[in-house]
């Protein structure tokens, strides 16, 4: 067995598994089973099923079927397939950015404030721009949190501002100041034509003509936000789907206090 090997003993089906060439499972290591849906502009019927199959084939999927279709308005057919992939990848060569941090639960950021900052982390948050989509910054500064895990607003140790959603950049950094705020939580949902790259860069460009970009922790998050595409535009931390406020206060408490440490 090399590195990046490993056996798998389970009966009949035991196969090993090589990281260097992983593909789906489904039932047995190495099927490469996968389960599609999509919809093709043509009208419902056999000639529909077979384009589908040999689309499918052009997908790279060994032995496809049809499992479920339907007409979903005249002209439309929906369906939900399964295939064999024939692709893998190499995942022993795979490096993913991400925000490295100690995730510690509420109680623990509490004490962790308390022992280490000794006062409470002043955080403010909105959806800036035109983004409407308030959910995601909800689920990380509501009181009743997100998922089992409660949101900032529910910790002693920080005070959090949520100021809603279509927050001008400019209001956002006056309230920012305002309260004094250490940490600024920006979301963006919506990317069409790229507008969360527009909004996320003029947030940090105003910033920094204040001169304020070095006096605070700068963080967003969101559907299609991740940690390198918010360092390349100038954020500390980036956060995508299934983020908790644990993880976010975890990464502002310690960086607050790496940057404390560096004075
Ligand atoms: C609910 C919803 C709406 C509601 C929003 C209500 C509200 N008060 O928020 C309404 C109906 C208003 C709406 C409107 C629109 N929507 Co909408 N909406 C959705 C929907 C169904 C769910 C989004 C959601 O709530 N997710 C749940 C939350 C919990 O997940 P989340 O946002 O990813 O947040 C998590 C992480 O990303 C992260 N996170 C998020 N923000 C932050 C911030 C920080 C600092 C951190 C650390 C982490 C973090 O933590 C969260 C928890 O884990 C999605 C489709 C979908 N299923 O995702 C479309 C969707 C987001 N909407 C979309 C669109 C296009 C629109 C409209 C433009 C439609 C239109 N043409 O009018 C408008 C936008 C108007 C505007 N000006 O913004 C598209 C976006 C496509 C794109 N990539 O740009 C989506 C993907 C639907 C689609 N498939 O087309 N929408």
């Amino acid at each position: 067995m090399s590195a990046g090997l490993y056996s798998i003993n389970s009966g009949d089906f035991d196969k090993t598994q090589d990281f260097t060439k992983v593909k789906p499972y489904g039932d047995t290591i190495n099927d490469g089973k996968v389960q599609m849906s999509f919809t093709l502009p043509v009208p419902c019927g056999a000639e529909a099923i077979e384009a589908a199959k040999q689309l499918m084939k052009k997908m790279g999927f060994d032995n496809p079927m049809v499992v479920y279709y339907k007409e979903l308005t005249p002209g439309f057919t929906f369906f939900n397939c399964y295939g064999n992939c024939t692709h893998t990848v190499d995942y022993t060569t795979i490096f993913v950015p991400k925000v490295e941090t100690d995730v510690m639960d509420m109680h623990q950021v509490d004490e962790y404030i308390k022992t280490h900052i000794g006062r409470e982390l002043v955080i403010i948050g909105a959806s800036t721009g035109s983004d409407a989509h308030t959910v995601g910054i909800d689920a990380i500064m509501n009181m009743k949190g997100y998922a089992g895990h409660y949101g900032l607003e529910r910790y002693d140790m920080i005070k959090a501002y949520n100021l809603g959603s279509q927050v001008l950049n400019e209001d956002f950094i006056a309230k920012a100041v305002e309260i004094k705020a250490d940490v600024l939580l920006v979301s963006q949902t919506v990317t069409q034509k790229d507008v969360h790259i527009k909004n996320l860069v003029e947030l940090v460009e105003i910033l920094e003509a204040e001169g304020l970009r070095d006096k605070v922790i700068l963080v967003c998050g969101g559907p299609r936000i991740n940690h390198e595409l918010a360092k390349e535009l100038g954020y500390d931390a980036g956060f995508g789907i299934n983020t908790y406020a644990d993880d976010v206060a975890s990464f502002a408490a310690q960086e607050f206090v790496r940057r404390e440490l560096k004075k």
